[in-house]
């Protein structure tokens, strides 16, 4: 048995207002309740220090920079490696990273319990479009504000395990998981921002996107035999409402637990390593079931193309 504890830790609403000050707090406050309970890691959301910006227009490059990070970890977040070092936890925390040489990308990094930075990933599945659209109820603007991420679907070694990372859109793709299961991955982590309704299908609600969520979560898990914790940020930011549904899945595909409503909540569950092994070594041995020599298709073209 490998067991590590995780607390995926769900945030409330961040208000355009709200600085980072208030919302590393909220964090920390999850971070403690998460040491009381054994957490041996915590996850945060996608974007977990900011409202998430990409619904609003704006055309002055300083005022986006604002909701960017220019180093990780900088003074607003120290706090928080701090607090992860002293209680020996690991962290995955989602933020908005602008590089030294000014790229801009939706990252994600996971630490080792010492508070060190040992992983990082910048979100490959960007969303939305880049200009403002009109026909919108709301903007989903990351195409405009990221560039598609370039570190690829790495993974770490950590607590004694493999451990992936994506970003929100990421895990509706199967090739995400893929990707990492390939490498043996054990744990996939995952935070996101998913409005609770369709920008161009009103009738599209939150019923149906907590649907979604379970669905790409639930067979990402099953079909590469791993964990999957994803974590929200929920609820109404400025009068947008965004799903809550975090959740824990284990590598039979199963939610094992479940957050029950859209604000800051911590969703545990002790997870055992080793229960990756079996279905890694029967129904989804890759090494002897897969067939590469018909899978061209994935890596060579992008779009569908239709038969004349
Ligand atoms: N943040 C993010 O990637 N959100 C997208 C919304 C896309 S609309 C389905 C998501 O996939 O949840």
């Amino acid at each position: 048995m490998r067991q590590i504890n995780v607390a995926a830790a769900q945030m409330g609403p961040i208000q355009r207002a709200e600085g980072r000050e208030v919302v590393v707090k909220r964090m920390l406050a999850l971070m403690d309740e998460a040491k009381g309970k054994g957490a041996d890691l915590i996850v945060y959301p996608e974007l977990a220090l900011t409202t998430f910006f990409p619904r609003w227009y704006v055309e002055d490059q300083a005022q986006v920079d604002a909701w960017f990070e220019h180093d990780m970890p900088n003074d607003a977040v120290r706090p928080l490696f701090e607090r992860a070092a002293k209680y020996e936890m690991a962290m995955n925390l989602g933020y908005a990273e602008l590089t030294p040489d000014g790229h801009h990308f939706n990252t994600a990094i996971l630490t080792d319990r010492s508070g060190k930075i040992i992983g990082k990933y910048r979100k490959i599945h960007l969303p939305g479009h880049a200009e403002f659209d009109p026909e919108r109820a709301f903007q989903h603007l990351e195409k405009r504000y990221f560039e598609p991420g370039d570190l690829g679907f790495p993974v770490w070694r950590n607590l004694g395990g493999i451990f992936g990372m994506a970003v929100c859109n990421d895990r509706r793709w199967p090739e995400t998981y893929r990707v990492m299961g390939l490498q043996g991955v054990e744990m996939v982590l995952i935070g996101y921002n998913t409005p609770s309704v369709n920008s161009q299908k009103s009738e599209e609600g939150p019923e149906k996107r907590l649907f979604h969520n379970r669905l790409s979560v639930q067979a990402g898990a099953y079909q590469n035999s791993c964990w999957v914790v994803a974590v929200a940020k929920a609820g109404v930011e400025d009068g947008f409402p965004l799903i809550g549904g975090s959740l824990i899945v284990n590598p039979d595909g199963e939610i094992v637990a479940e957050a029950k409503t859209e604000r800051d909540e911590l969703v545990l569950h002790a997870c055992d390593l080793d229960a990756t092994v079996f279905g890694k070594k029967t129904i989804f041995d890759f090494a002897r079931h897969r067939r590469i020599e018909h899978y061209g298709l994935i890596t060579s073209r992008t779009g569908a193309i239709p038969p004349p």
